[in-house]
């Protein structure tokens, strides 16, 4: 029979695309927990007809519950992820929280589903969704690699403000009228003046001079790929956009691969469409993915810089609070069913 399901964070962004997408692919459940924080308790909304109230999360939320969606932050995740799995709760966690623990897939489920093949319904787990800019550039990029080997990745994001938050795509907006008004632009979440302008991102400055995104891509990469041995490296910037990151993403092959193979394999691709039309410059755009579930690959050539068909250049765009997070958790709960 069907399970019941928690959402943890419901009250984010992505917590709220959770219940969309529930709801688009008519996920069945049993029942649904409404969880967020104290501060969020008793506010009361309409899902599929029924009202809710959202209920305190504590370390008691989560028995009888089969699959727990998390999205509100690592420490939430850390603290509350095991207890739910102690509980017998299957946890889906959005943050980074688990991804890198070598007991704990890393899923994209087009792309390693066999990664949580041991993970079964009322065996407690928790299974980590990737970084949104790991799964936007996975998704176009492991059906190429499937077919001629990756070496080399060179990584450039253009990053959302959703991948900050609500607040932050809000603030967007309200900076942008600022800006326009000829008033100064309010810099409560990164600090700094964002309409109008663009900046690295946020994450903090390791000590080799990438930041945490950036590191998020090499080493969510060799794990999903299980190849320990992929060169990658990243540039992650932050962009005056509202809900879907793009990337431009250049790839070296041990085996050659034209660039009409390439587009004939993403034509087949799962959850890829093709936005390549050169003669009308027509090619992938962050509001044309938004909302949307497929990620869009365009700007397909042979990478001139390397020898033969060994290299290749694509420009890739996705729905960030979508495939980037929730629609991605909703799948990988779609396999435990
Ligand atoms: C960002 N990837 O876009 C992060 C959010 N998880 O900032």
């Amino acid at each position: 029979d069907a399970p019941s399901i928690a959402v943890v964070g419901v009250t984010g962004a992505v917590g709220q695309e959770f219940l969309s997408v529930l709801s688009d692919r008519n996920f069945p459940y049993s029942s649904i927990k409404m969880l967020a924080s104290k501060r969020s308790a008793g506010k009361k909304f309409t899902f599929e007809g029924v009202e809710y109230v959202v209920e305190e999360l504590t370390e008691d939320s989560f028995s009888g519950v089969d699959i727990a969606l998390f999205s509100a932050g690592g420490g939430i995740s850390k603290k509350l992820g095991p207890i739910a799995a102690k509980c017998g709760t299957v946890v889906v966690d959005n943050s980074s929280a688990f991804r890198m623990d070598e007991n704990v897939p890393l899923v994209i489920p087009e792309v390693n589903p066999e990664a949580m093949r041991d993970i079964k319904l009322g065996k407690g787990a928790i299974i980590a969704n990737p970084n949104c800019s790991t799964i936007i550039c996975l998704m176009a990029v492991t059906p190429l690699h499937k077919r001629a080997k990756v070496l080399r990745m060179v990584v450039s994001t253009y990053q959302a403000a959703s991948g900050a938050g609500a607040a932050a795509m809000d603030e967007l907006v309200q900076q942008t009228r600022e800006v326009l008004e000829g008033k100064q632009p309010t810099c409560n979440i990164f600090k700094r003046q964002y309409a109008f302008n663009l900046f690295s991102h946020n994450a903090p400055v390791l000590s080799n001079g990438y930041n945490e995104e950036e590191m998020k891509l090499v080493k969510e990469t060799r794990k999903i790929w299980n190849d320990t041995d992929i060169k990658v490296t990243a540039t992650c910037i932050r962009v005056p956009v509202m809900r879907a990151h793009a990337e431009s993403i250049n790839l070296q092959f041990e085996n050659p691969l034209d660039e009409d193979t390439a587009r004939e394999i993403l034509k087949n691709a799962p959850g890829v469409v093709i936005i390549d039309d050169r003669a009308s410059n027509n090619f992938p755009t962050p509001l044309e993915v938004s909302n949307k579930d497929a990620v869009a690959v365009g700007r397909i050539r042979r990478d001139v810089s390397q020898e033969g068909n060994y290299g290749l250049d694509i420009f890739v765009c996705g729905d960030q609070i979508r495939k980037g997070a929730a629609l991605n958790a909703v799948q990988i709960a779609e396999l435990l069913l």
